[in-house]
């Protein structure tokens, strides 16, 4: 069904033109009409894989040239690809708001790519590198034809800033995201599966601070009898549709 026929419900439009704090978490569907595979849909990136495989500090120790050249893979992928209507219209609805928190669990920059300036990237960022022994940030010099996992020049391994499984989340992001899930007066959970913690704890923690939540994704998530509403479309189609609603109420209001 396209967004255009979808139609989004009275409470929700009427949630997001009197809020003046809107807080949205994204998920790998948001990128995937970029052309970016998403983690968990058929063909998606663990089909190939399994998470521990790949996304966790073990399996990089065990096998450092396999997980470095996963992320090289995927950033080749990231910078081949551009960001999509969905991107685009969240950095606009980013403009209608005083108080609006862009939470992504994704790592590829899309959000940023597309104007987005109040991002907070939960599970890191893919373009980032730093040592796992002094620490120091890391990037190839321009000159430096890359083979295999590199080293620091401490002697390190270099490895990419992303949050993989059994590590915290970045203590500054996890601050920010549930406090702007827990003073904003509407809340979007827009292509995530809800599959992965604690980031699928924040549309719980929106309507528990009394924000209307809504979800966007083409298959209902994990999460989807925790929102009051689910909007059964994909992301790119759906919030251009959407912002564009928001633009005449408030412009009407
Ligand atoms: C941690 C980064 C403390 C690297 C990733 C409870 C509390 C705390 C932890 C846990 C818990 N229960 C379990 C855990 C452990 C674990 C976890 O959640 N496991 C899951 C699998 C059960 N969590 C952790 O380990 C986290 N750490 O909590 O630290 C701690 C410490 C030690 C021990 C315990 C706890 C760290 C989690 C972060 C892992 N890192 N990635 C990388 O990218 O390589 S996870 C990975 O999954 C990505 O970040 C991704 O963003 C994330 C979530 O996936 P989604 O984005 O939702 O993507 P997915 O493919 O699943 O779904 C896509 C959706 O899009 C689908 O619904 C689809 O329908 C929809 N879609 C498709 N097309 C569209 C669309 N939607 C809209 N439009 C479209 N066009």
């Amino acid at each position: 069904m396209s967004a255009r026929d979808s139609v989004f419900s009275d409470e929700l439009l009427r949630a997001l033109a009197g809020a003046s704090s809107v807080a949205v978490l994204t998920g790998a569907g948001v990128s995937a009409e970029s052309g970016v595979p998403t983690f968990r849909d058929p063909g998606g990136l663990w089909s190939r894989f399994r998470p521990e495989e790949l996304a966790s500090f073990d399996a990089f120790l065990n096998n450092p040239e396999l997980v470095w050249e996963w992320y090289e893979h995927r950033r080749k992928v990231i910078r081949s690809v551009a960001p999509n209507p969905g991107h685009f219209a969240l950095a606009e609805m980013e403009t209608m708001y005083p108080d609006f928190t862009l939470i992504t669990q994704n790592v590829d920059g899309l959000h940023r790519r597309a104007g987005s300036k109040a991002v907070v990237e939960l599970h890191g960022n893919i373009e980032r590198s730093f040592c796992i022994a002094c620490k120091s940030p890391w990037s190839p010099r321009a000159d430096e034809s890359l083979s295999g996992a590199p080293l620091c020049s401490c002697g390190g391994r270099i490895r990419p800033e992303v949050v993989w499984f059994g590590e915290s989340l970045p203590a500054a992001a996890v601050r920010d995201a549930w406090a702007a899930a827990g003073r904003c007066g509407a809340f979007l959970t827009i292509g995530t599966s809800g599959e992965v913690y604690p980031a699928a704890q924040l549309p719980s923690v929106a309507r528990e601070g009394g924000a209307y939540v809504a979800e966007i994704n083409p298959r209902r998530s994990s999460i989807a009898h925790r929102v009051h509403e689910c909007i059964e479309a994909s992301s790119g189609v759906a919030l251009p549709v959407l912002v564009e609603q928001l633009r005449k109420l408030r412009l009407s209001a």
